[in-house]
Formats: structure tokens, sequence, C-alpha cells
């Protein structure tokens, strides 16, 4: 290496209120090629929006801006790229976003890197010192001396040798990272399957490629007490490789908790006969599997089947119970709009969900992400409503669905979701775990006096606005871990939904939610004029 470059990235903060507002977590592509980069010499920062504000005096400093978005961050992604391309200062963007759309890009930033990026970055590098041409950079597209925009041939995806190479994204690189209080880990990219609307496929493909087990553990150990939650898209796709882990997890004790998206199936061990897994689950709950989210994406099978989902109803319910059944809590994602739901389903949706006793929910509206089959599809259709990018966030509807008006989609989903999260749902779910563990909780008294002589002063904090977090902090430190995880197993869920409801509310009354509603209840009324 001859230069040493200043390097400055950012991930732009997601538009308005959202679901995950709570999980202060960046996606771990910056801090992976943040990692190689400062390997290779080079000074580099990040700043993640959700984590801390950019520095804008340091990042007019730099000699290169990487900017990391997904569709609904690109907007905000673009205004930055405008400023810093003023000021001369080179910007290049990549993300699930931009990888499909370069050309739309291209009209902010000066250099698009599409696909993985952690190969192409440091070629990009090499490229503007001098040491190569930029043509020779596969998966980047840049305008050329003319101004014509140039797209070079895809990087294809790194191999199972060269992921497994790769280091440990580093965290400490992202300004504010002392705020992360749950982990991410990633141990797979890609994922097997092929549902139409979903860009991962598109961005990673669908042949996995998985870390050694022995880095995983390792990267771990590093932190043995806190929390993970695993990025992979689907943690369980070698069910062998997947059960490795957790035993190596166990053995060395790792077992701060866990969590992780997967699939319903993963349950059974012959999904033929619908025999469950034992072993995995026991080796679940014996590493402290917390949570799992598992997209289910519908209630309906004609929409499941529309999705390519390969799933049916009854495999949802027996993941629900088997989870259950080995004290895992369970977060169910659904998505809704397909061209076989109409009003029904959504409330389906949720009779299925409180009947079935899944601890959380989301309903995202089916939305097209650029890249996906899903999305050529109703570009094609001309059923696009609205090219505003920050409305692609799944909690708008974004498409015409075809038996009923994006008006009812939206409307009916944000009730059908909040009946849900109602404080009379909440309310019996408290009951109804308080007489479930009434003996333990009536002997909390006797069995943790640490914790009892702070019980006047948590009543108190309890009532104050915002002091939640303190009450948890308080009550942690003075009781043992078995009382902590008596209470846990008591509120968690409570205290979840009532955040959850919280969200729903806000989400409504933010200013952009209410000019929205405006603008979609006025286009359905047209519509529905039209025809
Ligand atoms: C972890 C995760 C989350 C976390 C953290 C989110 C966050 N900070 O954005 C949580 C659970 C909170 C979340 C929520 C949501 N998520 Co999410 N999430 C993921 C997931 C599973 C992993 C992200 C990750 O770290 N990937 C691994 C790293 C290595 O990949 P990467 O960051 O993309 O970077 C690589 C390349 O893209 C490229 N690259 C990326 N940026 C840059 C920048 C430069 C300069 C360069 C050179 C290269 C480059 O190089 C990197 C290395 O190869 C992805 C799926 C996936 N496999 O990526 C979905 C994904 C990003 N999420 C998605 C969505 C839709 C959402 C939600 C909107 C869903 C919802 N409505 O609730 C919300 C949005 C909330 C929010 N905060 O923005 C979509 C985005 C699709 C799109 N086109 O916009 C994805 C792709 C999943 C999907 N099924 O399609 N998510
Ligand atoms: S939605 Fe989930 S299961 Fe379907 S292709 Fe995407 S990552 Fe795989």
């Amino acid at each position: 290496m001859t230069k040493r470059f200043v390097i400055r990235m950012i991930e732009p903060r997601p538009p308005g209120v959202n679901v995950y507002d709570l999980a202060l977590q960046p996606r771990l592509g910056l801090p992976l090629i943040g990692r190689i980069l400062a390997d290779e010499g080079h000074d580099v920062r990040i700043y993640a929006e959700i984590l801390s504000p950019v520095d804008w005096e340091d990042v007019l400093r730099s000699d290169l801006v990487g900017i990391s978005t997904t569709t609904a961050t690109t907007p905000s992604g673009y205004v930055m790229a405008d400023r810093l391309r003023a000021t001369g200062i080179p910007v290049v963007m990549g993300g699930s976003h931009v990888t499909f759309l370069p050309d739309e890009a291209l009209a902010h930033c000066d250099f698009v890197v599409r696909g993985e990026g952690q190969e192409t970055m440091l070629e990009l590098l090499q490229a503007l010192e001098g040491q190569r041409p930029l043509s020779s950079v596969l998966g980047l597209s840049y305008r050329d001396e003319r101004g014509g925009i140039r797209h070079n041939p895809p990087r294809p995806p790194c191999s199972q040798e060269a992921f497994a190479a790769l280091p440990a994204p580093d965290l400490s690189l992202v300004v504010g990272h002392e705020r992360i209080t749950t982990r991410p880990i990633m141990t797979q990219w890609g994922c097997p399957f092929n549902c139409e609307f979903c860009s991962v496929i598109q961005m990673f493909g669908r042949r996995v490629r998985s870390r050694n087990i022995e880095d995983v553990l390792d990267e771990l150990a590093e932190q043995p007490d806190m929390s993970v939650f695993f990025y992979d898209d689907n943690f369980v796709v070698d069910k062998k490789r997947t059960k490795r882990l957790l035993r190596g997890m166990i053995e060395r004790g790792l077992t701060a908790g866990w969590s992780a998206q997967m699939r319903a199936e993963a349950v059974y061990a012959d999904r033929r006969t619908r025999t469950l897994d034992h072993e995995l689950l026991g080796l679940m709950r014996d590493s402290n599997c917390t949570f799992v989210y598992c997209g289910f994406e519908s209630v309906n099978q004609k929409t499941l089947e529309e999705y390519q989902k390969h799933q049916d109803l009854e495999t949802i319910r027996d993941s629900i119970q088997a989870f259950h059944q080995y004290g895992i809590k369970v977060h169910g994602m659904f998505v809704l709009g397909s061209d076989a739901d109409d009003v029904r389903t959504i409330w389906d949706t949720t009779q299925f969900a409180l009947k079935n006793r899944i601890d959380t929910v989301q309903y995202l509206m089916l939305t097209p992400c650029p890249g996906t089959p899903f999305y050529e599809r109703v570009r094609r259709e001309g059923r696009l409503l609205s090219n505003d990018w920050t409305r692609y966030d799944g909690h708008h509807v974004v498409i015409r669905p075809a038996r009923m008006t994006p008006y009812q989609l939206q409307v009916e989903t944000y009730r059908a979701m909040m009946r849900f999260y109602s404080h009379w749902q909440i309310f019996r779910l408290l009951v109804s775990n308080v007489l479930h563990n009434f003996p333990s909780l009536a002997a909390l008294p006797w069995r943790e006096p640490r914790f009892s002589i702070q019980l006047p002063r948590l009543a108190f904090l309890a009532m104050l606005p915002g002091r939640m977090s303190k009450v948890v902090r308080i009550a942690s430190q003075h009781l043992s871990r078995q009382g902590q995880t008596l209470l846990l197993r008591v509120f968690t869920v409570a205290a979840l939904r009532k955040y959850g409801h919280d969200q729903l509310v806000k989400w409504t009354r933010q200013a952009r939610s209410v000019d929205y509603l405006r603008w979609i209840k006025r286009l359905s009324q047209s519509v529905r004029t039209a025809s």
C-alpha cells in the first residue's frame, strides 16, 4: 500500500418510527469492510445514525466516503452523497438497493459497489491510487471521463473458502458502539430458498457459505456475557452444523442468551412425518435461545404458495408449539397484501396469532424491493403506487393489492395489529403469566431478601415516566440468576407488547404517516370511482 486513505462510512437512520427502533444494531457490511480496510492500514471510522449522529467536520476531512443503504434509507443516503460531492469528496455507495438501481444512485454518488463489497472496495482503492484501471474492478459501476455510465461485469459471490477466511466485522470502528446491548454476529451468507419478494438471494445467492464453527465460538468468547443476535437470514440451514455450534456454545459456557431468524420447519427431524427434532430443540434450550424470529409470512395457504414459501399452516402451528415446549419465545413475521389476501386474511392473522399464543408479531405490507422478481412483476403490471423509497419499509402500502383497496390494506392491518397489541391482550397475558408462576412469585420476597428491600423504591420508580430501564437495571442487580429468569418469564413478553403498542400509536401520530394516510385514502377513493 502506498497511500493511507482517510475513509469515513455512514449507515443512515431509517425514516420515521419503526418497530425496530429498540434494536440498536448496525448492519455488518460496513464493520466488515472497515475491518479489512483498517487492516490494510487505512484510517477508518463508521457512523451508524441509529447509534450516534454523524460528525460532519470529521467526514468532510476524509478522502473517500462510503454510504450503505437499504431501499428505505437510500433517499437520505442520496442527500448525504449530494452534499459530499458538492465539496469534491468522492462518494461510494453500496447495499441492497443501489446494487439493483446503480444508474439512479450514480446521479448522486461517484461509484456504486454492486453485490458483496469487501473485495470490490479494496480494488476500488487500488484504482483510485492509479494501480489499476477502474474498468478492471468487477461489480463496480461509475461514470467514465465522458460522463457515460459504466457497469463493469458482476463480481461472483465469494467462495466458501474466501468467506471462511474473512475477518470478523470490527464493531469498535462504529462511533457509539458502546450502546449496542445485543451483539450482532453473522455465521452464514445466502439462503437456499427462493421467496419471490426477498432480496437476500439476489444479493448473496442461494448457495449458502458458512464460517467455521470454531471461529464463531471464538468470536462469541470475546464477550461471553453479552447476548447475541445471529444475523443469518436462516440460522438453521445445515442442521448438523447448527447442532455442532450449539454444542460448542454449551461446552464453552457461551450461554448468555441468543436469538436468530429461522424457518418454521426447523423444528422437524422428519418433515414428512412431522416428527419433532428434540435434539435440536433441546440444544437450543440448553444454549439459552431466548427468541426465534420466524418468517411465517401468512395464514392463507394460497398466499404461502404465491410467495413460494414451501410451508403450510400445520408447520407454523407445530413450530410455535415446539418452541414454546422448550421455553423459547416466538416472534412471528407476516407479510400481508398478496393477490390472494383480502381484509378477512388480515383479521385471520391476528386470530391465528392470539389462538396459537405467538409472543410478538410483526405485520409487514408486501413490499417490492428492487432486484426481486416480485418488483419486476408488479412494475410490469403497472401496480407500483409510489416511487418514494422512504415508504418501502414494510410499514406502507406501495402497490395496488388485488382484492382490497390500498387504504383498506393499510388501515385494517394497523387495526388488526393494534388488536394483538391492545392493552386488554397485554393484561390477559400478564394475569395468565402471574397465575402460572404464582407459587414461585409468592416465594420471591423470602427467597430474594436483597430484592425485597428494593421493592418500594422500584414500585415508585415504575410509576414515573421513562424510568423503566432504571427499574430493570436495579432489579437485575439485586436478583439471583434464578430470580431474574422468573421475572423475565413473567414480564418480558408483556413489556415487549407494551412497546409494540406504543410504537404503533407513535407511528400513526407522526406527521409523515398522517400525510401518507390522507394520500392513500384519496388514491383509494379515486381507484374506486374509476372502477
Ligand atoms: C440484521 C438485519 C436487520 C436488523 C438490523 C438492521 C439495520 N441496521 O439495518 C433488524 C432486525 C433491526 C432489521 C430490520 C429491518 N430490516 Co433488515 N436485515 C438484516 C439482515 C438479516 C442482515 C444485515 C447484515 O448485516 N447483512 C450482512 C452484511 C455483510 O451485508 P450488507 O450490510 O448488505 O453489506 C454487504 C454488501 O451489501 C455490500 N455493502 C453494503 N453497504 C455497502 C457500502 C459500501 C460503501 C460498500 C463498498 C459496500 C457495501 O458489502 C457488504 C459486504 O459484502 C438483512 C439481510 C442480509 N442478508 O443482509 C436484512 C435486510 C437488510 N433487512 C431488510 C428489511 C426490509 C428490514 C426492515 C425494513 C423490515 C421491517 N419493516 O421491519 C427493518 C428496517 C429497520 C431498520 N432499522 O432499518 C431488507 C432490506 C431490503 C431492501 N432492499 O431494502 C433485508 C435485505 C432483508 C430482506 N429480506 O430483503 N434488519
Ligand atoms: S424470505 Fe427468508 S427463507 Fe425466503 S428466500 Fe428470503 S431469507 Fe430465504
